[in-house]
């Protein structure tokens, strides 16, 4: 009777515990479960060849063709798979998906970032999901020499629990053709505080996706109109190519810790949606900067505030990796719209084919009116204040 009556309880406390242990195991900042393909399936990798059934690929759900692959292997026209990191990584073949379900704080927003390689097909491209938001994101430019690149996209978490998948909408000829993806990680993104003396949010990009330390590609953000969930919060992707979010552990970086470097010419625009008061004069400064990556110069940024647009040419003092530049400008509206983009479309010098261009970073925006006019009225009326005390007073 005393055994079954606590082991009674023992279960209550379990049902009690258990959903608390289902809301704590959010999802952390890194690589999601599995998110490398490096994990063994239960009857091995399917280059050890012990089976052939169908590999089960731990921790994620799979739909279609989708398959393991090692590095080092060939598809049918004889082109060798690119692995991004380490030995394993899995493609989709024409609509495959694979798809995991995360724990995360509802209403939240999170940035996935990935690597992904094409394989033979010129247009490939990835479906990522995360219900009810989708983004499609277009393989077709190698922006790397070594063939693969980490991307990142952002979502607003709607419910605790979201499904992340990853579709190939393609439909190629030969089924062997089909992206490759790889180092699938997760990083929920803090709001950053607007600062008093400066209108622009994120305005060094310090915040932003999951970098993994020792990639040293940098993150390439895709396409993204939506200012209000962006792997980098505050800022806006206006093109159809992407511009690379880089890190100082592998880039020249101008300020803190993270830059972005503008690799596509005029197809890859950064922007933000600036707030400002209407016919009030106004400061744009930035720093223009060289990643050190070899990039072969010269380099150039075209600027734009409101109706400005001015380009400069990267020409630092000698020891600098960056210098200042700045435009002055009149705000028209509540909200001004600020952008960069490269003048020139550029290369690194060693391989003649990465693409590269200068870096844009601590970017300011104040008010540069005199300020006597806005003192002034402020003064009299603590002025107004003192007399009207010591009136009462007396
Ligand atoms: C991407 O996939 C999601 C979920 O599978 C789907 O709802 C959406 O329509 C797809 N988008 C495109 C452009 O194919
Ligand atoms: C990157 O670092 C992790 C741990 O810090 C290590 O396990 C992994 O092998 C490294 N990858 C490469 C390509 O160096
Ligand atoms: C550049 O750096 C060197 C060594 O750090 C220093 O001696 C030199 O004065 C610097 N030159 C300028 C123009 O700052
Ligand atoms: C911008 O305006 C300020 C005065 O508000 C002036 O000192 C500065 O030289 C101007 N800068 C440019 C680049 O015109
Ligand atoms: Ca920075």
């Amino acid at each position: 009777m005393a055994d079954c009556s606590s082991r009674s309880k023992l279960v209550f406390l379990f049902m009690l515990i258990f959903p608390h242990f289902s809301s704590l195991s959010l999802a952390q900042d890194g690589l999601v479960a599995n998110g490398d393909f490096e994990t063994r399936p239960l009857n091995g990798f399917p280059s050890e060849a012990t089976t052939d059934g169908t590999i089960e690929i731990p921790s994620w759900r799979t739909n279609g063709r989708v398959e393991l692959v090692a590095s080092g292997e060939k598809v049918g026209g004889g082109i060798v798979l690119v692995v991004p990191r380490g030995t394993h990584a899995v493609r989709l073949g024409n609509d495959a998906e694979i798809s995991q379900e995360l724990t995360v704080e509802k209403g939240s927003s999170y940035a996935v970032t990935f690597s992904a390689a094409r394989t033979c097909a010129q247009l490939e491209s990835l479906n990522v999901s995360v219900p009810p938001a989708s983004q499609t994101v277009d393989l077709q430019t190698v922006y790397n020499v070594q063939g693969w690149d980490p991307y990142s996209i952002s979502f607003a978490a709607a419910e605790e629990k979201v499904r992340l998948s990853f579709t190939n909408p393609g439909m190629e000829d030969d089924p062997e053709c089909g992206p490759i993806i790889d180092d699938i990680a997760i990083k929920k993104l803090q709001v950053p505080d607007k600062p008093k003396d400066n209108a622009v949010v994120n305005s060094g990009f310090e915040f932003g996706p999951w970098m993994f330390q020792n990639v040293s590609l940098g993150v390439l953000l895709p396409t993204n109109l939506d200012e209000e969930t962006s792997p980098v919060p505050g800022w806006m992707v206006e093109s159809i190519r992407a511009v690379r979010y880089i890190d100082s552990n592998h880039y020249a970086v101008p300020e803190g810790k993270r830059a972005v470097e503008l690799v596509s010419g005029k197809e890859g625009i950064i922007s933000q949606m600036v707030e400002t008061k209407p016919d009030k004069p106004y400061s744009l400064s930035f720093s223009l900067g060289h990643a050190n990556d070899k990039c072969k110069e010269p380099l150039a940024v075209m600027a734009f505030a409101a109706d400005q647009a001015q380009s400069f040419h990267y020409t630092p003092d000698s020891n600098s990796t960056f210098q200042t530049a700045s435009v002055n400008f009149t705000a028209k509206a509540e909200r001004t719209r600020i952008a960069f983009y490269s003048v020139y479309y550029n290369t690194r010098s060693d391989d003649m084919s990465s693409l590269c261009g200068p870096v844009v970073d601590d970017v300011r925006v104040w008010f540069s009116g005199s300020s006597r006019n806005e003192v002034v009225p402020v003064l009299f009326g603590i002025g107004l204040i003192f007399w009207a005390y010591f009136l009462v007073l007396g």
